[in-house]
């Protein structure tokens, strides 16, 4: 088998390249570790930043985006007690778009699929070879049949446990790393949001968000510590702690429900360095990992894919290598100040065991400073909708 780009992994970075890519007359081939309904039944992200929707119309899917998409001009920050609401759209004059993940990705995969790009599930890659020579060979199982595909570039989309990553020699991939003492616990119900925006909120039990995926479904998380697991929250104890953490006067507004996903994610920032060896690209959770906190996971894998899938199609259509060449510092560019950013979303929200009494009045300090200030405010409004590409 034989492509111009071979694509591992099938979640929405893997999706919107292979989308963007056939749309340019570029001819892909995805290969995707799990079943297609595996990958829709992941409940992860709910944020989307101007870049990512504006990129999913150009990539024909802003058809369900635009009709059922819930635009948010600001967000709520409850903080001990005291409170104050993030007006992006007076600070910034942009918003955010509430579409989740799950919708994001059934859109794209009914797109390829309707377009007939070539895409292969339940088909591990287990080998990468031949990234400094002129063709990549990619080694995957499929239906009990181990196969090869030959490509002229592959785009590793294959989250934080793919082989992309691996296949970058030791002596070039430098990687930064910094694991939070905690995760957060998500839940996932048919009930009314209980306020018309994000409520993030630090309590002296830890942190809360209150999200949503429309005006019938909530997505609500709670920091909890790393050896708890998902049975030792029944759906009583989930609820009570939440409202405890929003405040009383959020918590009046919480409708509770039966629980339709319960998961827990633990909280990581990591960056990998370069983004790009040879006719190999790494994008999305494959490269870099940010805490959840600033909602910047999907949005900055849409970035990446930004930046590839203009820099693949000057390749073939005008044989022009610049954007190749840029590929990994101008994405790098971005990926490191979300990753501050989140750091810094993180810091402020949540409850660090080992903090003193020093770092809580800096915490609550920081607080103070973003409440009274617009040019706080403005930093945090300007990072949250999306750094300029
Ligand atoms: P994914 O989604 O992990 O997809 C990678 C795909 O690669 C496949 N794969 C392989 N396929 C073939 N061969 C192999 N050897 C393979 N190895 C792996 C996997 O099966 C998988 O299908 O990475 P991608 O596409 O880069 O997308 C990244 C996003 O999923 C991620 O950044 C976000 O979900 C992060 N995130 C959030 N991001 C936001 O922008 N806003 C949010 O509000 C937000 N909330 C969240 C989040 C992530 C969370 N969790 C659980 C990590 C909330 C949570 C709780
Ligand atoms: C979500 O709705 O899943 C969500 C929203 C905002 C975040 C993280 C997750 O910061």
């Amino acid at each position: 088998m034989r492509t111009q780009v071979g694509i591992i992994g099938g979640g929405p970075s893997g999706l919107l390249l292979a989308r963007l890519l056939s749309l340019a007359g570029i001819r892909v081939v995805l290969l995707e570790r799990q079943s297609p309904g595996y990958v829709l039944g992941r409940i992860r992200a709910g944020i989307l930043e101007t870049i990512a929707t504006d990129l999913l119309r150009e990539a024909g899917c802003g058809t369900r985006l635009d009709a059922e998409g819930l635009v948010h001009d600001g967000t709520f920050i409850n903080f001990q007690g005291d409170g104050l609401r993030i007006d992006f759209k007076d600070l910034v004059g942009r918003h955010v778009t509430v579409y989740g993940q799950t919708e994001v990705t059934r859109d794209l995969m009914d797109a390829n699929t309707a377009a007939g790009v070539e895409a292969f599930y339940e088909a591990p890659v287990t080998r990468i070879e031949g990234l400094q020579g002129d063709r990549v060979r990619l080694t995957f199982t499929h239906g009990g049949a181990e196969k090869v595909l030959e490509c002229g570039f592959v785009a590793a989309c294959d989250g934080y446990h793919g082989v992309g990553r691996a296949a970058i020699p030791a002596s070039v991939l430098k990687t930064y790393e910094r694991v939070y003492p905690f995760g957060w616990l998500g839940v996932l119900a048919d009930v009314p949001p209980c306020a018309h925006e994000l409520v993030y909120a630090n309590h002296r039990n830890g942190f809360a968000l209150a999200s949503m995926r429309s005006p019938t479904r909530v997505r609500g998380y709670i920091q909890v510590p790393l050896h708890e697991t998902v049975d030792d929250w029944s759906d009583e104890r989930f609820w009570a702690e939440y409202k405890t953490r929003l405040g009383p006067e959020t918590a009046k507004a919480v409708a509770t429900g039966p629980s339709i996903e319960k998961s827990i994610a633990p909280l990581r920032s990591f960056v990998a360095e370069p983004m790009r060896y040879g006719r190999l690209f790494l994008a999305g959770d494959a490269a870099h990992i940010v805490p959840p906190t600033g909602a910047k996971g999907l949005n900055l894998a849409a970035s990446d894919i930004r930046y590839l899938s203009r820099a693949l199609i000057a390749h073939y259509a005008n044989n022009s290598h610049d954007l190749i060449e840029r590929y990994s510092a101008d994405c790098l560019a971005r990926v490191w100040k979300a990753t501050r950013f989140s750091w810094w979303m993180t810091t402020l929200l949540h409850r660090f065991p080992e903090t003193d009494a020093f770092g809580h009045g800096l915490q609550r300090t920081e607080f103070d400073y973003l409440k009274s200030s617009r040019a706080a405010q403005t930093v945090l409004a300007e990072n949250y909708v999306g750094l300029p590409i």
